[in-house]
């Protein structure tokens, strides 16, 4: 297999900066580095240097930092060019390294060369893109917990019991004209019963993490006039949607992100449900019903007028009945206690409410073994969960050693695909074009 060739793109961020980086990977970065500093830079140096193209023209002065195979991100040589962070700058210097043998990366092929060189699996990989678009400290630090492997080591430990089980009942197999040797099941019921119960706690954890990273969305829905739009505003804290007395106010959907307890959510007013003449705000009705489809979370508001009609709703997604303004319309009925009771107005009853909220939509907010990983991933491990309990099944009533086997022999490859070791181009090139170049 040839070499792979050189690459280079810049590392920072478009726009203006306090500084920027150049990064070059691969066969010809040290060589790049000599051509555009004019000296040579020994491994884990860094120098401060004259940046000049091709034609010894001056682009910058900045720091060149020299990372030797294998110790460095990709696993091949890398170079670091740390220059002022202006665009122009950093565009030339970028073209001055292409000029000197180096190639556009492309969006993350450094991280795919550092998955290639076995500096990375793939669950860590992808951690990185979602560690580089984690937009709060919970789901950052669940990002950084896959990143250092925390996922990968227990879908490893797993592998190795699933490993072990499938020895002993192939042991077994081997000697089938034997019909005196048995295999002992205790030890196989075993390992394949941790592995299940280790297997339910790795999917609690990474279903957490998913809940840090998903931002997920809460539908503020209900009757016109009932104090929806009055709510996202208490609720972000700003005046984003328009509040009036005439119903029919918001015709259409006003999107606001919060952070609650450090994750991430996006709310969503709506325009109120009713029937209308309107042209206008038919369409927001209509947009209203399409959202809520896809809410993670409804917040269905209503008033003394509008009480509990909720025939609208989607019947499959968590909703949160609240009766609002009992500021006005002090409550005078038994409390229904599947209804929230709140005054947007007083703030009485919010406590409350973000309480139901947090239930409601974070598994195990405090969860400190949330990871981060893909659906896919959760896909997978649960259909493994389901494989190992027909394995342990098949192997109890004692008719299906031959299944069993077969079983584990199809649990393990699911295994590998979550480690990245079988994974097809078609997929490694899909989950990397979704990298941010420079990455
Ligand atoms: N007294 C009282 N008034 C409230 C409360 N919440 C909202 N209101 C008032 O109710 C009216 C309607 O509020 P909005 O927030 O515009 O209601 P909405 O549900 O968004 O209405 P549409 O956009 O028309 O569907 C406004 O006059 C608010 O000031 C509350 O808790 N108590
Ligand atoms: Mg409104």
């Amino acid at each position: 297999m040839s070499a792979p060739d050189t690459i280079a793109a810049v590392a920072t961020p478009p726009g203006r900066g306090g500084v920027g980086v150049i990064r070059v990977s691969g066969g010809r970065a040290c060589d790049i580095a000599k051509k555009v500093t004019g000296k040579t830079i020994q491994a884990g140096q860094h120098r401060f240097s004259d940046f000049r193209d091709n034609e010894n023209n001056l682009i910058d002065k900045g720091l060149c930092l020299y990372f030797q195979r294998p110790h460095s991100y990709t696993g091949e040589d890398v170079v670091e060019f740390q220059t002022h962070g202006s665009d122009t700058v950093l565009q030339m210097l970028l073209q001055t390294c292409i000029f000197f043998g180096a190639r556009m990366a492309k969006p993350g092929e450094f991280t795919e060369r550092a998955f290639l060189n076995n500096k990375l699996d793939l669950v860590q990989a992808e951690a990185v893109a979602d560690l580089i678009e984690s937009r709060s400290q919970q789901a950052a630090r669940s990002a950084l917990r896959s990143l250092e492997g925390k996922f990968s080591e227990q879908v490893h430990d797993v592998h190795d019991e699933i490993v072990q089980a499938k020895s002993l009942v192939e042991a077994g197999l081997d000697f089938p004209d034997e019909g005196d040797i048995q295999i002992d099941i205790d030890p196989v019921k075993h390992l394949l019963k941790n592995a299940s119960i280790k297997l339910k706690q790795i999917v609690k954890h990474a279903e957490n993490g998913q809940v840090l990273n998903r931002c997920a969305q809460i539908v503020i829905a209900g009757e016109p006039n009932v104090g929806k739009s009055s709510l996202l505003n208490r609720l972000t804290g700003n005046d984003t949607a328009i509040v009036s007395d005439v119903a029919g106010t918001t015709r259409d959907t006003i999107k606001q992100n919060i952070l609650l307890e450090g994750i991430e959510l996006t709310l969503i007013d709506t325009a109120g449900i009713r029937k209308t003449d309107d042209v206008i705000e038919r369409e927001g009705v209509r947009r209203t019903t399409d959202i809520l489809q896809k809410a993670d979370l409804i917040l269905y508001v209503t008033d003394k007028d509008n009480f509990v009609a909720s025939e609208s709703l989607p019947e499959n997604i968590k909703t949160i009945t609240i009766r609002n303004k009992i500021d006005i319309y002090p409550d005078e009925s038994a409390q229904d206690k599947n209804v929230l009771h709140l005054s947007v107005k007083t703030g009485e009853g919010f406590a409350d409410l973000i309480e139901q909220i947090k239930q409601s939509l974070f598994i195990d907010h405090h969860d400190e073994n949330a990871v981060t990983v893909r659906q896919r991933h959760i896909d997978a491990l649960v259909t493994m969960t389901a494989i190992i309990d027909d394995t342990v099944i098949s192997i109890e009533s004692h008719e299906g050693m031959e299944l069993a086997g077969e079983l584990l022999r199809v649990a393990l490859l699911n295994l590998d695909e979550i480690l990245g070791k079988v994974t097809s181009d078609d997929i490694l090139g899909e989950i990397f074009s979704r990298f941010c170049v420079g990455k």
